[in-house]
């Protein structure tokens, strides 16, 4: 078995939607949006530890379970609905248990009133890793 670094190690993450209006379309089609969805670190930071993000998107899309293997941890899609986006993070080591969040896709910012400019939405995530492997510890520890 692996030396461990005892202790309670954070790392934070951000979870975030952007969505773009595709403004009027004559096609009638009903696709309103573009967006995308994406896990980061703070200031761009590398996400070392990170081994694959999955995205589980509403039903009503194709394929909704899409995973990212290689970052940027991101997909981008268009719709027409705001819904409860699940995201799951798998880390390297496979014994530290995958992290489950939940971000809500917006589409509209948080009054409802409609706009034409893009919506942001993001959280901070702060993950605690406790007794890591020594080699997850390399992985984990800040520059
Ligand atoms: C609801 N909030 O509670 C809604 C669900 C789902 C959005 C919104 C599908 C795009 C496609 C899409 O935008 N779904 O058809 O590929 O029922």
């Amino acid at each position: 078995t692996q030396k461990r670094i005892k202790g309670n190690f954070e790392r934070s993450i951000i979870v975030g939607s952007i969505s773009h209006w595709l403004g009027k379309k004559a096609d009638g089609h009903t696709h309103t949006h573009k967006w995308s969805a994406y896990i980061k670190g703070i200031n761009n930071e590398e996400l070392p530890f990170i081994k694959k993000v999955v995205f589980h998107l509403h039903s009503s899309f194709k394929n909704p379970n899409r995973a990212v293997e290689i970052p940027p941890y991101e997909i981008s899609e268009t719709g027409w609905g705001e819904f409860d986006l699940g995201v799951t993070v798998y880390f390297v080591d496979p014994n530290e248990k995958p992290l489950d969040l939940f971000h809500l896709l917006r589409l509209h910012p948080p009054d409802g009133v409609k706009t034409k400019q893009p919506v942001v939405s993001e959280t901070l995530d702060v993950i605690i890793f406790h007794d890591p492997t020594e080699s997850f510890y390399n992985l984990i520890k800040l520059p």
